[in-house]
């Protein structure tokens, strides 16, 4: 059975600053600023422990294209364990690590194979004869923004055909438009797996044969969320495994809690601590953006708990010495303003007045005519029904008084 293995990796955005946090405790600090690397040698022991045939990266190796010496030494430090373990490497450099960049050049070991700055063709044959034939490029400059899809051509003396293409697939995504392709193109090129770069998300663009981004194998910052690796991907004569593994070392996670039950500040602590332990991960530190929704306005405390930053100076003094770290580096809410109209009304007359507007309110057509009759807003604007009037008037109360709530200061 004819067989190749290999892992599909890409963007290790090698010595990333990791900016957009403030006051790190050190150790969380070092341990951000080390994380690409970490992901790296994460990569390298799976590449190992699979006992893969060849590793993939689809670019972006270095964050940038000065690339530091740290990272050039940190990346030949891995490339080298994957050399005495007998398993070649195929890169490309993308926009970030452009070939017209100035760094100081460092060598790297003889299982590393760097594609040049035009299409080029690598064959690898296994020890049984099975042969596969690599095709990628590296960016001679940082905007490539050609078809360089065009230029793949298949040369068939192989068993399996891999396209490794640092790019962005049109119609998918804004994120930097650089060698752009489409599905359909990449298709018709009747290679047997793409291995793609450059979107930081891991997505199957086509199954048969697999288009794929891996997504990088360490998040950078709080966009780039959720548990993040390289797939481990094996070619058969019967199709494709793919295989999806983890190599983060810090998880970046966004969420989002109800705090509508919260009755005081003890409850919302725990809600937050419970929270923090439940995305804890053994042997990996997590960085946790939490948002309560629908805090109460009327317990004052909630509020006062979050605004002063005491509730946030908690969770973070519990976690700061912890190696498998939960770091919550802000702590924002949300309103749900509760109100009685009865209490309000004895509050005096101004909202006793402004609520009989409101009970007597019936001249729909007239004030929002300015937004039923615009050129564009017509068109995709249906009349209200009864019902639909009723509830934008609740909202507006709704609206109105939480407004006034705010500006005295609750
Ligand atoms: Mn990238």
């Amino acid at each position: 059975m004819k067989e190749i293995t290999f892992l599909h990796s890409a963007d290790l955005h090698l010595d990333s600053p990791m900016t957009g946090l403030q006051s790190l405790p050190g150790p969380i600090f070092n341990r951000l600023r080390q994380s690409t690397f970490k992901a790296l040698a994460n990569l390298v022991d799976k590449a190992i422990k699979h006992d893969v045939d060849f590793v993939i990266v689809a670019g972006d190796i270095y964050d940038g294209a000065d690339r530091s010496l740290k990272a050039q030494t940190g990346f030949r430090k891995e490339m080298e364990r994957l050399c005495a373990a007998g398993i070649p490497a195929y890169i490309i450099h993308g926009n970030h690590d452009h070939l017209g960049g100035n760094w100081p050049k460092v060598e790297l070991p003889e299982n590393v194979h760097v594609f040049p700055g035009r299409i080029h063709r690598e064959r690898f044959v296994k020890a049984d004869g099975t042969a596969a034939h690599l095709y990628g490029f590296s960016y001679p400059e940082r905007h490539v923004t050609d078809r360089w899809s065009d230029q793949y051509e298949k040369a068939d003396d192989a068993d399996y055909h891999i396209g490794i293409l640092h790019g962005h697939a049109e119609g998918e995504w804004d994120h930097g438009k650089y060698a752009p392709f489409t599905v359909s193109e990449l298709m018709k090129k009747n290679f047997d797996y793409w291995a793609l770069g450059h979107i930081h998300k891991r997505i199957k663009l086509a199954e048969s044969p697999p288009i794929i981004y891996s997504g990088n194998p360490q998040g950078r910052n709080r966009k780039e969320t959720g548990k993040k690796g390289c797939y481990l991907v094996r070619l058969t004569e019967n199709g494709t495994d793919l295989q999806f593994l983890e190599t983060n070392d810090v998880i970046w996670t966004e969420i989002s809690l109800d705090g509508s039950s919260v009755g005081n500040a003890g409850d919302l602590y725990r809600l937050c601590r419970e929270e923090a332990d439940r995305q804890r991960e053994r042997g990996k530190g997590v960085i946790l953006s939490l948002t309560i929704e629908g805090i109460r306005t009327d317990i004052k405390e909630l509020r006062a708990a979050i605004e002063t930053g005491e509730l946030l100076e908690i969770l973070q003094e519990e976690e700061k010495d912890e190696d498998n770290f939960v770091w919550i580096p802000s702590l924002s809410y949300r309103t749900d303003f509760i109100y009685e109209r009865e209490k309000l009304v004895l509050q005096g007359e101004f909202y006793k007045e402004m609520l009989t507007v409101i009970d007597e309110y019936n001249d729909f057509p007239n004030t929002l005519s300015p937004l039923f009759n615009h050129n564009l807003a017509r068109r995709h604007l249906d009349e209200l029904d009864e019902t639909e009037e009723k509830e934008l008037l609740k909202e507006a109360e709704k609206l109105l008084i939480t407004l006034f709530e705010r500006e005295e200061g609750m």
